[in-house]
């Protein structure tokens, strides 16, 4: 029932009377609710319920934040065994490596951070107030995982899988590794309807120097329901997943084009 709702996505969830209607007729088709779904059912409401509020308010960066606040606490607590150990994943973050590092002299420095942001926010004509508020993130970000802004702090791929592999072993640092998914979405979703159409995602791989035909490969898995839009939900949950999981059958490992070899 829960994977039902998250299904239904965020756009779903602005009107008040859509999510009383949706949560009671969710609540009603389960054969024996159990009390455990019913409250996991309302709190995830709740959770899109004040990111999406939030996500309108602009406040996009705090909506990312809210989206996952409570997701991969219990896989935290059960399993402790280290993390991104896996060819799969280790693979995926080398992928990002490539993109994050835009003018390929083969490590991200903070120029190269700030560009991507700057392609991002540009590709979405993103207002002052949004790309100041992204830009802030991307700073934060940097200096979180990266130290100090100088540019002399180089990150070649071994430094970054390095420190990839402590984010996904840090739940403090998982939980906020996705922060940047939100203003990425608000760039890429061009006309600013909410959703992400096969169009405005050729645009951003563009930015990624990935072509068309990889747009609408990547589009196709991420659009989970195959409404042909990708919802809000849709792409922060595939984007985090593509960060946090070693799982290589999940459609999230198309999130950033081809892996590289
Ligand atoms: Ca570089
Ligand atoms: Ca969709």
């Amino acid at each position: 029932m829960a994977a039902a709702l998250f299904r239904n996505g965020i756009r779903c969830v602005i009107s008040n009377e859509f999510i009383k209607k949706r949560a009671i007729s969710a609540l009603c088709c389960e054969v024996v609710p159990r009390e455990q779904n019913v409250i996991q059912a309302s709190r995830e409401l709740q959770y899109y319920k004040t990111a999406w509020r939030m996500y309108s308010k602009r406040n996009v960066h705090q909506a990312g934040v809210l989206v996952f606040a409570n997701e991969y606490e219990e896989s935290d607590t059960k399993d402790y065994q280290e993390k991104g150990q896996s060819f799969f994943w280790r693979r995926k973050m080398r992928t990002l490596h490539s993109h994050l590092d835009v003018n390929k002299d083969g490590v991200i420095s903070y120029d190269d951070f700030m560009l991507l942001g700057e392609r991002f926010s540009d590709l979405g004509h993103l207002t002052p107030e949004a790309k100041t508020e992204f830009k802030n993130v991307l700073n934060e970000m940097w200096e979180e995982q990266w130290g100090e802004i100088n540019p002399y702090n180089l990150i070649c791929i071994e430094t970054y899988l390095e420190k990839m592999q402590h984010v996904l072993n840090d739940p403090s640092l998982k939980r906020k590794c996705h922060n940047f998914l939100p203003f990425l979405f608000k760039a890429v979703d061009k006309d600013q309807s909410g959703e992400i159409s096969v169009q405005e995602f050729k645009l951003f791989f563009q930015c990624l120097n990935l072509t068309h035909d990889d747009a609408v490969i990547s589009f196709s898995h991420i659009d989970t329901n195959d409404d042909g839009k990708i919802s809000f939900e849709e792409f922060i949950t595939l984007g985090r997943e593509f960060l946090l999981t070693e799982d290589s059958t999940k459609p999230s490992k198309y999130f950033w084009g081809p892996l590289v070899d």
